[in-house]
C-alpha cells in the first residue's frame, strides 16, 4: 500500500467544530491547523461512561475534510486521570504553582491507564505511512504505550503549556518515568526555548550530559530525540476579517451600546489560577483609587468562562474572584456606571474576536502561561488604523515574540495600574507603531507555520530544528 503521509492528531479532548463547552487554547490551534491538512483527530469525546459499562470503540465522524475519532471513558478512570493527575498534579506543578500541586498513586495509576486506552483504541485506526503527532500533558506516555503496540511510525510530541526546570520538576515523585515515556517520541517539541532548555536540563540531571548533541539532540538507549522551539500562533487574516465583520453584529453592537461611549478593557481567560485573574483585578482596583479621571470613563469586561470545575483550587479562585469584583464595584460604581463586567461564559470564536476589535486595551497578564493565544488574537483582531494596546505578563511565551506590548510583571499590581494609565493615554502614533511591530511578529509566525514546522521536523527527524523562526524565544 502506498504511503498515506495523513497527519493523525490526538489530544485529551477532541473539539467538533461548533461544538459547545469550555474552549481552550489547544482546541482552537489544532483545529485550525487541521484545517488546513485534514487527517484524523483522536481523543476524548467530553463524555464519560458508566464504570461498569465498558470501553466502547471510538465513534467515528468527519467534517469539514476531517475525519473525528472519539472515545468515551469510564467516570472513575477519568476522574482520577483527568481532575487529579493531570489538572492536579501536573498543570499546577507545570505552572511552578508547588503549593497548589498533590499526588497521588491512584491517579497516576489511572493516567497511565487512560494513556494504555487510548494507545489500544487508536492502534487499529492506523494506516501505513501515518504521521503522528500527541499534544500535551494528558497524553505523555502515550508515545510509549504505542511503541509497546508496535507503532513504528513518527512520532511527535508538543507540550502547549511550560515545561519546569527540573528543581521543580523532580517535586514529582514519578519524574524520571515521565521523562523517559517523553524519549519514546521522535521529535518533542516546545512553545519557548526557556521550555526545551528546562527539559534538556531535566535530561542532564537524570542520564548526564554525554546524551543530548549541541544542537539538543538526545541519544540514549536506542532511541534518537530531536527537540526543538515551535511557538504556537494564530490564523493572522481569518481573526483580522472575522473581527471586522462581526463589529456590525447584533451582540457586539449590543455590547458597545452598553458603554454608553465609554472606552473598553478587556481580558479574557479560561477561568484559571495560572492566569493572574486576581492580581489582575487588584491591579485595576489601584488603577481606579489612583486615577479618579478616569472614572465612569472606561469599562473593563473580563470574560472567564468555568472549566475543570471539579478541581477544588478552581473552586476557590472563582469564589475570590467574585469578591473581588464585587468589592470593586461597590466601591466605585455608580447609578449609572459598573466598573467591571465580569461574565463566566462562552461566545462564539468570531463574536468573541468582535469584542476585542472593539477593546482600546487588552489585558494578559498570567503568572506563568505556555504561550497565550488571546494576546495573538488581540493583536490580529485591531483596527490597523486606530489599534489598542496590549498588556502583557513577561511570563507567558507570547512576551518573547510581542516585545512591543507593555510588558509587565504579574505579581506588581501596581505596575499593571501604571500601565492601564499608560495605554489608555498613549497617543496614536506610538499606537500605530507598536501595532505593526506586533503584527510584523504575528505574520512571521502563524497558525500555518506553527503546523508546516512540526510536522516538517517529524518527517525529518534527523534534520536540525531551529531554535523557533529566527526569533528571540527565551523568555523575558
Ligand atoms: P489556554 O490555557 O486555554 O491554552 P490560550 O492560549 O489563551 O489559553 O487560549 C484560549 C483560547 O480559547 C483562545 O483562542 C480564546 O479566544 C478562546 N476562548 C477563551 N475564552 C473564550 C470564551 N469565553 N468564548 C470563546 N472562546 C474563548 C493552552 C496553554 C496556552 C497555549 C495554548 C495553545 O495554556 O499557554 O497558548 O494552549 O498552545
Amino acid at each position: 500500500m502506498a504511503p498515506s503521509n495523513r497527519l493523525v492528531n490526538v489530544s485529551n479532548r477532541v473539539a467538533l467544530p461548533k461544538a459547545a463547552g469550555a474552549p481552550g487554547g489547544l482546541a482552537v490551534g489544532v483545529l485550525a491547523a487541521m484545517r488546513a491538512s485534514g487527517g484524523m483527530w483522536f481523543g476524548w469525546s467530553g463524555e464519560i461512561s458508566p464504570d461498569d459499562a465498558g470501553v466502547s470503540p471510538p465513534e467515528i465522524t468527519s467534517r469539514e475534510g476531517i475525519t473525528f475519532a472519539t472515545l468515551r471513558i469510564p467516570a472513575t478512570l477519568h476522574e482520577r486521570s483527568y481532575s487529579g493527575f493531570a489538572n492536579g498534579t501536573l498543570w499546577p506543578l507545570f505552572h511552578y504553582f508547588l503549593d497548589g500541586f498533590r499526588y497521588d498513586d491512584e491517579e497516576y495509576e489511572a493516567y497511565q491507564a487512560v494513556n494504555a486506552l487510548f494507545a489500544r483504541e487508536l492502534v487499529p485506526l492506523l494506516r501505513e505511512g501515518d504521521l503522528i503527532w500527541v499534544h500535551d500533558y494528558h497524553l505523555i506516555p502515550l508515545g510509549e504505550r504505542l511503541r509497546e503496540h508496535g507503532v513504528r511510525a513518527p512520532l511527535g510530541f508538543f507540550l502547549h503549556i511550560p515545561f519546569p526546570h527540573y528543581e521543580v520538576l523532580r517535586a514529582l515523585p514519578k519524574c524520571a518515568d515521565l521523562m523517559r515515556a517523553l524519549l519514546a517520541y521522535d521529535v518533542v517539541g516546545f512553545q519557548t526555548n526557556t521550555d526545551r532548555q528546562s527539559f534538556l536540563g531535566a535530561v542532564q540531571a537524570l542520564w548526564g550530559r554525554d546524551c543530548i548533541s549541541s544542537s539538543g539532540v538526545i541519544e540514549l538507549w536506542d532511541r534518537r530525540v530531536q527537540t526543538g522551539v515551535f511557538p504556537i500562533g494564530v490564523d493572522v487574516s481569518a481573526i483580522s476579517a472575522n473581527a471586522a465583520r462581526a463589529v456590525s453584529s447584533a451582540r457586539v453592537q449590543r455590547m458597545k451600546e452598553g458603554l454608553l461611549g465609554r472606552r473598553l478593557l478587556m481580558g479574557v481567560d479560561r477561568l484559571d489560577y495560572s492566569k493572574g485573574l486576581l492580581e489582575r483585578f487588584e491591579a485595576y482596583r489601584r488603577f481606579l483609587e489612583e486615577c479618579p479621571e478616569h472614572h465612569n470613563r472606561v469599562t473593563y469586561l473580563q470574560i472567564a468562562p468555568l472549566g475543570r470545575q471539579n478541581v477544588s483550587a478552581y473552586a476557590r479562585i472563582r469564589d475570590a474572584l467574585e469578591q473581588s469584583s464585587g468589592r470593586t464595584n461597590g466601591q466605585f460604581a455608580d447609578v449609572d456606571w459598573t466598573p467591571i463586567r465580569y461574565l463566566n461564559r462562552n461566545f462564539p470564536h468570531a463574536t468573541l474576536m468582535g469584542f476585542l476589535r472593539l477593546a482600546q486595551v487588552c489585558l494578559v497578564t498570567p503568572v506563568r502561561d505556555g504561550m497565550n493565544l488571546v494576546a495573538k488574537e488581540f493583536v490580529a483582531a485591531q483596527d490597523p488604523a486606530d489599534p489598542g494596546v496590549l498588556i502583557l505578563s513577561d511570563r507567558t511565551g507570547a512576551a518573547c515574540e510581542l516585545t512591543e506590548a507593555l510588558l509587565v510583571n504579574p505579581y506588581d499590581t501596581r505596575g499593571i495600574a501604571r500601565a492601564l494609565k499608560q495605554a489608555l493615554e498613549m497617543p496614536l502614533a506610538e499606537r500605530r507603531a507598536r501595532h505593526e511591530k506586533l503584527l510584523a511578529a504575528l505574520a512571521r509566525n502563524d497558525i500555518h507555520s506553527w503546523h508546516e514546522r512540526f510536522l516538517e521536523a517529524l518527517r525529518r527527524p534527523h534534520a536540525r530544528v531551529p531554535d523557533g523562526c529566527g526569533l528571540n524565544l527565551t523568555a523575558a
